[in-house]
């Protein structure tokens, strides 16, 4: 990369990281190439459009795409840097699939020239960037690979993993440090030149074993803290305790930060990437595989409650808040929330409601039901039993009086203010008097 000219970029993949990756770093001035296996992705983009929700993304694209920056195709062109974000998925077995990532390398390597930095993104298993390297230089064997020759390479290959919170990625990926993992130190400072051009958090260069562990360890902390919290919500109802006040009391402790219980762990990232660590070193991995197990089991715990619920009070009519992975958001895949509300659904047909205010319509898996999708006020009017799946701003600020007389089951906590029920049959439900 020459350092007196903006490099070419090929994005590769351009999804929930790559397409906001690729719109950033053309607004710095780079050239960007994107490259999707869609058709559609690609023509939607080539138009100034998005076909991912994400907060400012349309008005960014829009922009870049005209003028002139930001082009997509479905082929790999000729660039200086090439970044690849595709997804890495599981199997049944839990065993990650980084196929995807070596068909991007796959079609990288066709077109690599000597200078070329590829940088892997996605999410991936200890030691994938170095199979990366290994099958370029076995389609290249005209290229000096990194940490395969004595020489200075001809190519640099790095391993830099997002960290950017859904809703927040624009800002997060500008702002947030980087880990720079090279496949040797030369590899990291090529990368990190790259990275200089539109990050404006620490940028921290490693190995990049380190830098896929990295990414893997974040994720897989916040999953084991969560279980904590889940597992203390299942024992606060065995107990018949309220676990939202022993958090907030715990709390008060100066190094005690108990994160929140909800209906189990959703989204692409916390649920999967632990696997990825548990899958390198099963018998060395107790703690991480026990804690996606409580996790899941969470969700299950949040049905039996709410069935048990919606049969003590055969005459109520339920609305079910949220279908969403988390707040605010309108993205539902691997949602819990969605789990539960669409397994009463089956089980209750009619009775059951859903709001949630980031749909136009319920998901297919509600066909056939009876279940419908109503605004929030019409809940509030006409139902009896509210069950909270997430924590959207929308259901937080409806005010007690608006939810009195009603049976809440709150598995976000938040409506601390509503009265709990006397008796301890269903422990830890509020009910306003
Ligand atoms: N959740 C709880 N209780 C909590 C916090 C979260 O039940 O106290 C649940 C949420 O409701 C949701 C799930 O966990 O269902 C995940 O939500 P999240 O906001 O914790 O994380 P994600 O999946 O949106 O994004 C995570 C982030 N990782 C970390 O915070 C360590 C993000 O920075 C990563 O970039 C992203 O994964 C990713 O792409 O890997």
């Amino acid at each position: 990369m020459k350092s007196d000219k903006k490099p070419d970029v090929a994005v590769i993949g351009l999804g929930y990281i790559g397409l906001p990756t690729a719109a950033i770093v053309a607004r710095s001035g780079c050239r960007v190439h994107g490259v999707d296996v869609s058709p559609h992705v690609v023509e939607t983009i080539n138009r100034g459009e998005i076909h991912i929700e994400e907060v400012d993304l349309d008005g960014l694209v829009q922009g870049v795409v005209s003028r002139g920056l930001l082009t997509a195709s479905l082929e790999v062109p000729e660039a200086d840097v090439f970044v690849i974000a595709v997804p890495t998925p599981f199997d049944k077995d839990h065993a990650p699939d980084i196929s995807y990532v070596l068909a991007a390398g796959r079609s990288v390597a066709k077109v690599l020239k000597v200078g070329d930095i590829v940088i892997l993104e996605s999410t991936s298993p200890v030691g994938t960037t170095e199979a990366l390297r290994d099958m370029i230089a076995e389609m290249r064997p005209d290229l000096k690979c990194p940490g395969l020759t004595s020489e200075i390479p001809d190519i640099s290959v790095a391993y830099c993993p997002e960290r950017v919170l859904p809703g927040k990625i624009l800002e997060e990926l500008t702002n947030n440090d980087r880990s720079i993992g090279g496949i040797t130190p030369r590899c990291a400072r090529k990368a990190l030149a790259f990275y200089k051009l539109f990050v404006r958090g620490t940028c921290i260069t490693t190995d990049s074993r380190s830098a896929e562990m990295t990414k893997l360890v974040e994720n897989a902390y916040r999953d084991v803290n969560i279980a904590f919290a889940n597992e203390l919500s299942i024992i606060s109802d065995k107990l018949g305790l309220d676990v939202w006040e022993v958090i907030r009391l715990a709390n008060r402790h100066p190094r005690v930060n108990i994160l929140s219980p909800g209906p189990g762990v959703g989204g692409h990232c916390i649920a999967v990437d632990p696997w990825f660590i548990v899958h390198s070193a099963p018998e060395e991995s107790p703690l991480i595989r026990t804690a996606r197990g409580v996790n899941d089991c969470k969700i299950h715990h949040v049905i039996a409650r709410a069935d048990e619920l919606v049969k003590a009070n055969p005459q109520a009519k339920v609305a079910c808040l949220g279908l969403a992975f988390k707040a605010n958001i309108d993205d539902f895949r691997e949602s819990p929330a969605r789990l539960v509300a669409a397994t009463l659904a089956r089980r209750f047909g009619s009775r059951i409601s859903v709001v949630e205010p980031y749909a136009a319509e319920l998901p297919r898996e509600f066909e056939g039901t009876g279940a419908q999708l109503i605004d929030v006020d019409t809940a509030l009017e006409q139902c009896d039993l509210l069950i909270v799946l997430v924590d959207h701003d929308v259901f937080r600020s409806v005010p007690l009086a608006e939810r009195a007389g009603k049976v809440v089951y709150d598995t976000r906590g938040i409506w601390m203010d509503q009265p709990k029920v006397a008796e301890a049959v269903v422990p830890g439900l509020r009910l306003a008097s």
